[in-house]
């Protein structure tokens, strides 16, 4: 027996797709991570950790961890050597490109990890083709699309700005369960005084955080903007100036002129008083908006963040200390990725379409699929078209730590490391802090980075010379264009930094990076709110849960039947616990029900991210469709009904 180590302590960063972006502590003991801390120095994380990365050793350990590649042989997955595994990609790789070219190879990458290094690993890919990529973005596009639009510029106000503000309007955002780093600042807020303003179809915890608590229909935002506006325009309360820095003014006055209050707030589906009183909170500024990720996941998800960008517009939210409507802080706006240039993306299939696209492509057909760090079969829409495009490729390779939904589907499945193993750099989409990542532990023997793996595959494809560089090189050569001003990687390995390049109020001298240098204000369009039909009453709503990061659950928390949480009027002929099946137009799911009478009668409450092999997803019932613009996936408006078991 070897003789017991000290314990000693590693620093990393947590890269998962999470707003927050973590500082770590990891302690060790004899090669092993034994405790995971919040980093108590991080400005941010201040010392503690979310519910699911809290249990992150539980996975890291998880004897179903992948540590061997697998091949598929007879129609099985078995092990095989990384040796063989490569061999055969590089092999129908080079064969594919000079039969079909490029293109036809498919590379599709989400939201595994946040690290920066991926992109590098994307580049093997566009050097190499360049490959199809995907188009969109099926968690934020949509009010990124917006945004741009409006203001030609993609960030958010620093963090703590919020602390200046009067009233924090959280329009559908649940910090509780996606953003726990955000809670000690609302906290601390609220104790100082500032009104805090929640609205959401969806009543959750949150709601007990707010001094007012709206619960609007499903899409009945576009609604309720356009009544606030035009209580704002009846009472003054508009900036007189705003007319100098927006286009279309006069033409968004009369779409919220349009109709009368009452009017608004009825197909908002809350009462006069509650829009009144809303209009009146905001009134009361400096006011912030952070606008959440859910509600842009509609069909009319991107012109919905466009009418909120327009009500802090004329309000004079924009460019004022405790104002701005903030939704997504530039998480990579800090790195030089001019490395890339040399090989943009010719070919591309919209994220939320992954599936029929895939089965549907010429000219030429998608031949070969590349999936890392994602498992689209259980998170994109119309899961059994995505199971069954990745099925029938020549060649599929997944890599991961797990045996997913999506590796399930692989001809060749790749084991890769996990956060804990990792080497690289990030930033944040709910902060402006950069961080580095480093392993704190070594992986698995045979175990990989994406990087290496690139590495491995590019030194037979003959592209060894672009990626023979180490990580440390590609890591200083990502921060050139901040390394003078703060944060270089030096800099960052004294602890994490504020990028220097993110300004802490956005649009101070209300100059905008649109075309006029104005802000665009949205000036026409028609609410058109999901509707469930008679016969589907009821629209599914996949959220977050604490105890999983997208597919990734902790262990026992998804045992049994998916729960599905609703009003219990709209089961009326069914019991509390009852097991009953959910139906759409295109799928079937088993849930077990939980009554709620906070609910609005009119939505079904299902955790995201469960698998189609257990049973448990909720992507198999909703179809693939794109939002307005930016093409983001349209998770939320699928109407279903409830079903008696037979
Ligand atoms: N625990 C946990 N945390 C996570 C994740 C996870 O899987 N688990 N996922 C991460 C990911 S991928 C992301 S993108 C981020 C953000 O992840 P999201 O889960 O998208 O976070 P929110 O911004 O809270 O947006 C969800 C809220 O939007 C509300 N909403 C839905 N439709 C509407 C609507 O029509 N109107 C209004 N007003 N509100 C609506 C929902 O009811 C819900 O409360 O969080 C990350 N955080
Ligand atoms: N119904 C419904 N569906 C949704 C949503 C919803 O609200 N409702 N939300 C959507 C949103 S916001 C998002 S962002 C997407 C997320 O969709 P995905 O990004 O596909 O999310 P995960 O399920 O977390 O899958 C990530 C996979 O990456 C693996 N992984 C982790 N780190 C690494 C790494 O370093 N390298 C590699 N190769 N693999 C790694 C994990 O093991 C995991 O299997 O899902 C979307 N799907
Ligand atoms: S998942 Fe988010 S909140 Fe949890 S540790 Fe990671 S960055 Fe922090
Ligand atoms: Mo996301």
């Amino acid at each position: 027996m070897t003789a017991a180590q000290p314990q000693e302590t590693r620093q990393t960063a947590c890269n998962r797709d999470c707003p927050d972006a973590c500082g770590l502590i990891a302690t060790i003991e004899n090669g092993r991570v034994v405790r995971l801390q919040g980093d108590p120095d991080h400005p941010v994380t201040r010392g503690f950790l979310c519910h699911r990365t809290s249990r992150f050793l539980e996975r890291q350990y998880d004897p179903d961890r992948l540590t061997v590649p697998l091949m598929r042989r007879d129609g099985e997955l078995r092990p095989t050597s990384w040796d063989k595994a490569l061999r055969r990609i590089a092999g129908t790789m080079l064969r594919i490109r000079a039969e079909s070219g490029g293109e036809a190879i498919l590379h599709y990458r989400c939201g595994g990890s946040m690290g920066i290094m991926k992109h590098v690993s994307d580049y093997f890919f566009a050097a190499f083709g360049p490959a199809t990529v995907k188009s969109g973005d099926v968690c934020s596009g949509a009010g990124e699309a917006a945004q741009l639009q409006d203001f030609g510029h993609l960030d958010s106000h620093d963090l703590f700005d919020i602390l200046n503000s009067r009233t924090i309007v959280l329009w559908g955002k649940n910090p509780y369960v996606s953003q726990v780093h955000l809670l000690p600042i609302l906290k601390r807020a609220k104790s100082q005084g500032t009104r805090i303003v929640l609205i959401d179809p969806v009543r959750h915890r949150t709601a007990d955080l707010a001094d007012l608590y709206l619960q609007p229909r499903p899409g009945g935002d576009i609604s309720l903007a356009l009544g606030v506006a035009k209580w704002l325009f009846e009472h003054d309360a508009f900036d007189s100036n705003a007319p100098d820095y927006c286009d279309h003014f006069d033409a968004f006055r009369r779409l919220a002129d349009s109709r009368s209050l009452e009017a608004w707030s009825e197909a908002a589906g809350v009462s006069l008083v509650d829009l009144q009183g809303l209009a009146r909170a905001y009134a009361d500024g400096p006011s912030s908006i952070l606008v959440g990720w859910g509600m842009q996941r509609r069909k009319q998800g991107a012109a919905t963040v466009r009418v909120i960008d327009g009500l802090a517009a004329i309000s004079g939210n924009l460019g004022v200390a405790g104002g701005g409507v903030s939704f997504y802080f530039s998480r990579r706006g800090a790195f030089d990725f001019s490395f890339a240039e040399d090989a943009p993306a010719t070919r591309t299939i919209p994220e939320p379409l992954l599936g029929p696209g895939i089965l549907a492509a010429q000219d030429p057909p998608v031949r070969m699929v590349w999936v890392t760090a994602a498992n689209p079969v259980a998170m994109l829409p119309e899961s059994k078209t995505v199971a069954e495009a990745l099925a029938s490729r020549e060649l599929t390779v997944v890599v991961d730590s797990f045996l997913t939904d999506s590796a399930r589907c692989a001809d060749i499945v790749l084991p890769t490391t996990t956060m804990l193993e990792e080497d690289d750099l990030m930033g944040a989409y709910g902060h402006h802090w950069l961080i580095e990542s480093r392993p704190v532990v070594a992986p698995p023997q045979g175990v990989l980075t994406d990087y290496e793996i690139v590495q491995a595959l590019a030194r037979r494809v003959d592209l060894a010379d672009r990626f023979s560089d180490g990580v440390e090189t590609w890591k200083r050569r990502l921060l050139a264009r901040v390394e003078s001003r703060g944060a270089s990687l030096d800099d960052l390995r004294r602890g994490s930094v504020r990028s220097p390049l993110s300004q802490p109020i956005l649009f101070a001298d209300r100059n905008f990076s649109t075309p006029t240098g104005r802000v665009q204000l949205i000036d026409d369009l028609t609410p058109d709110p999901p509707t469930p039909a008679r016969l589907r009453p009821l629209l599914l709503t996949s959220l977050s849960s604490e105890s999983s990061q997208g597919s990734q659950w902790v262990a026992g928390a998804l045992d049994g039947p998916l729960p599905a949480t609703l009003h219990p009027a709209a089961a009326a002929d069914f019991a509390d616990g009852e097991i009953a099946t959910l139906e759409s137009e295109i799928g079937e799911l088993d849930v077990r029900l939980r009554f709620d009478d906070r609910q609005r009668k009119d939505i079904v409450l299902i955790p995201k991210g469960g698998w189609l092999q257990t049973g448990h997803c909720g992507n198999a019932l909703i179809p693939a469709q794109l939002t307005d613009d930016g093409g983001c996936a349209v998770y939320y408006d699928t109407p279903v009904r409830l079903v008696k078991q037979r």
